[in-house]
């Protein structure tokens, strides 16, 4: 491992005795959701893991340190101090020659945890290519991350802002598996279905970590995507959610917000346009993967 990787004594110790750790990210803490929804989001997350017997790393950058496990006074920091930049892949060796604190997207927490040997993920919903890529060429640095580090990414699919075709036809061509939960659809995010497949349906957890551990053992590196819908009692209309993203979309582009913004700028609107009920489906989804996420860990552990 190298010099700017930290792990908790508590995952250190987890990773030593092969106990199943599941990474989580700190850009949704940072940039996910307002205080004190995102302190909440995450330390609920870190107990439904320890529920299912996983160990939780939430992933962050803290003082230009790759830290892998959090203290809840880390947590609570990373989700009150205003600004935290945002860090993905490129970012990293910046932050680290500065000594400060960077809140992961998910491509950055991937390769974390790839260093510190931590293969299964979970998060709300991956970045993707926005619509009008076309003219912007943004695509979220998730979508390479997923082709070439080898961790599984558990998530609801992802934010109609993006262009969830486009997406998936990326994924396609980089060789990143999306595997579905007990669905044929990819979820978008808030609701179960966009509309769209996924390339297999698998049953149970025990199925989704012989695939993965199939993968890493042919040699065939990189990512996959695990896509679990959001509990259906939790999932919002469609037409209600589709419309808040459209007006989110509008504001984004008539005040020409572009790049790393792009995304904070979305989820803070749908946030602040849709009150209580997208938060709610967002911190209920985020649980779900979790749990999911500790069941894969806890299989791939099993079968090594
Ligand atoms: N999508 C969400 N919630 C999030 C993010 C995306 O629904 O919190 C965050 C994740 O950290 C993701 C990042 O990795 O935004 C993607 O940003 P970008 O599109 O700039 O790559
Ligand atoms: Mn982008």
């Amino acid at each position: 491992m190298n010099e700017y990787v930290r792990l908790s004594p508590e995952v250190a110790e987890a990773l030593a005795s092969g106990e199943p750790v599941v990474a989580l990210e700190s850009t949704i803490i940072a940039h996910g959701f307002p205080y004190p929804a995102n302190v909440q989001c995450a330390r609920e997350s870190e107990r439904v893991c320890r529920e299912e017997g996983a160990v939780p790393a939430t992933i962050a950058v803290l003082g230009g340190r790759l830290a892998v496990g959090l203290s809840d006074d880390e947590i609570e920091r990373l989700g009150t101090t205003p600004d935290v930049p945002k860090a993905s892949r490129r970012d990293l060796p910046v932050l680290a020659a500065r000594g400060i604190d960077g809140a992961t997207t998910v491509a950055a927490t991937m390769a974390i945890a790839a260093m510190a040997g931590v293969r299964v993920f979970a998060t709300g919903g991956i970045g993707g290519v926005h619509r009008g890529a076309e003219r912007t060429f943004d695509i979220s640095a998730d979508l390479e991350e997923l082709a070439r580090t080898s961790v599984a990414v558990v998530c609801a699919g992802a934010k109609s802002v993006l262009d969830l075709g486009l997406t998936l036809e990326y994924l396609e061509t980089h060789g990143v598996p999306v595997l579905g939960y007990r669905t044929d659809a990819f979820p978008a995010f808030y609701v179960r279905e966009s509309g769209l497949g996924v390339d297999a349906r698998f049953e149970r957890a025990e199925e989704i970590a012989e695939a993965l551990r199939a993968k890493w053992a042919m040699g065939l590196d990189g990512g996959a995507v695990v896509a679990n819908p959001i509990p259906a009692e939790h999932a919002l209309d469609p037409a209600f959610i589709d419309g808040i993203i459209a007006t989110a979309l509008a504001e984004a582009e008539e005040r020409g917000v572009h790049g790393k913004d792009v995304t904070p700028f979305l989820l803070a609107r749908i946030h602040e346009l849709s009150g209580g009920a997208s938060e709610e489906a967002n911190k209920q989804l985020v649980w779900s993967n979790v749990r999911l996420a500790a069941r894969i860990a806890a299989a791939l552990g099993d079968i090594d």
